[in-house]
């Protein structure tokens, strides 16, 4: 791994996860029963029949499908790089391929390469590209891992599903769609290494700028991917990303509106960045092809914010964590500044950053670079150090406003313990 290929994916720190496929027509409900899981897992939880579930590629028609609105509502939002699912544990792929006629230009009404339009629309609108591809769980093949409703596990060859499937496609997926940013994997478990190794070489061999992430098993990856949903306690060392989704499913749910509001996104944002990691945060859109009403309203909110205040994320490092335990600041730094990310703004405006040690030289808040705000540093009676600021009257920002601090070097803080 060369650090340069990361240096993108490092400034970009916001990313949107697009998860699509056939799952989004019974849109967690089969028949009438509703699945209890997340509505991608729907064939699986059920155990459908492959002989059932492929017959909804039949009914696929994303007819309001429009790429260059996927693209502009990731811009729009802040985002800077859009991951789509090409392939998804189901096994239907969302693109062109010689390797499966279950695939959306052969097996659909639709017959457009919707892997194909999103990436033309990256490009057009300077935003990257990138592919999930679930590697090693296709329930629709009959030698890969995961489906054992329809195929006995005793009578499988992973070789065969990798030969005949996998391999091959990501070689489609590595060849026929531009420069791809990130390749994704996903859920590794279930395969031997040579088959991570041989991907980890193809990935290189074919585009050697691509990077991916940590599910690919094994300990490789570029970078690595936490769990679902998940954001470390502390800072966290070296490259990695948190996959979070907008409301409790990953592919479209008819029956789940429980969206996480701007303000919640604004806060695990700067939370995960904060930390040193990235955010993919997910939208599943509707089998008619659009994205639902209620995601696109938060992703348009959270953009209004990131058009003030997105210095503070992009291009933004982990720091040391700050030994206070508070839930109503959150601090992001890149390159002299940091950044004080206030949730709940005191009646009394003045704020006080206990412990930090770094001289000060200048204080504003970014909705308003040209004033300078006052502020004073010094230590208490046990020798604490700490910066008072006055803040203007009101919050500057809706959600989170965001006061900048140009400091010395990178943030430091007092050793609690004294
Ligand atoms: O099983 C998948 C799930 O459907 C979804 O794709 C998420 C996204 O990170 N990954 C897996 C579970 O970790």
């Amino acid at each position: 791994m060369t650090s340069d290929k990361m240096q993108w994916w490092r400034e970009a720190r916001f990313g949107l996860f697009v998860h699509w496929g056939l799952y989004a027509i019974p849109a967690g409900v089969w028949n009438g029963i509703i699945n209890s899981h997340s509505s991608e897992w729907i064939m699986n939880h059920l155990r459908i029949p492959v002989s059932e579930y492929e017959k909804l590629a039949e009914q696929f028609n994303p007819v309001d499908f429009n790429a260059d609105e996927f693209v502009r509502l990731a811009k729009d939002a802040g985002m800077r790089y859009i991951a789509i699912t090409a392939k998804h544990h189901d096994g239907f792929c969302m693109f062109k391929t010689k390797y499966s006629d279950y695939n959306i230009v052969d097996a659909t009404p639709f017959g457009r390469d919707i892997v194909a339009e999103i990436a033309e629309a990256c490009r057009k609108h300077d935003i990257k590209f990138c592919i999930y591809y679930s590697h090693i769980l296709d329930w629709h093949h009959p030698h890969a891992v995961g489906n054992d409703w329809d195929f006995k596990p005793s009578l499988q060859d992973f070789e065969i599903y990798y030969r005949e499937k996998c391999r091959p496609q990501i070689e489609e997926l590595l060849t026929n769609y531009g420069e791809v940013s990130v390749i994704w994997f996903d859920m590794p478990g279930g395969a031997d290494k040579f088959y991570t190794e041989d991907i980890v070489n193809l990935v290189r061999e074919l585009q050697p700028n691509c990077i991916f992430n940590s599910r690919i098993g094994y300990g490789f990856g570029d970078y690595v991917t936490m769990g679902d949903n998940t954001v470390p306690l502390l800072n966290k060392e070296g490259d990695w990303e948190t996959p979070y989704t907008l409301n409790d499913n990953w592919g479209y749910n008819q029956l789940d509106n429980n969206w996480k509001d701007p303000l919640k996104c604004i806060d695990l944002l700067t939370n995960i960045v904060g930390k040193g990691g990235n955010f993919l945060l997910n939208i599943g859109p509707d089998a008619n092809g659009n994205i639902p009403e209620g995601s696109a309203n938060i992703l348009r909110e959270v953009g209004e914010w990131m058009r003030v205040n997105g210095s503070s994320i992009y291009g933004t490092q982990g720091i040391p964590t700050y030994p206070i335990d508070t839930r109503e600041i959150r601090f992001t730094y890149k390159k002299g500044t940091l950044f004080m990310h206030v949730f709940n703004w005191p009646k009394i405006p003045i704020l006080y950053i206990h412990h930090l040690m770094n001289k000060v030289s200048r204080v504003y808040a970014l909705a308003n670079p040209d004033i300078d705000l006052s502020f004073s540093q010094g230590t208490t009676d046990t020798g604490a150090h700490y910066v008072r600021v006055d803040l203007p009257n009101e919050p500057t920002s809706k959600y989170s406003s965001v006061i900048a601090l140009d400091i010395e070097g990178m943030p430091e803080y007092d050793n609690i313990n004294f």
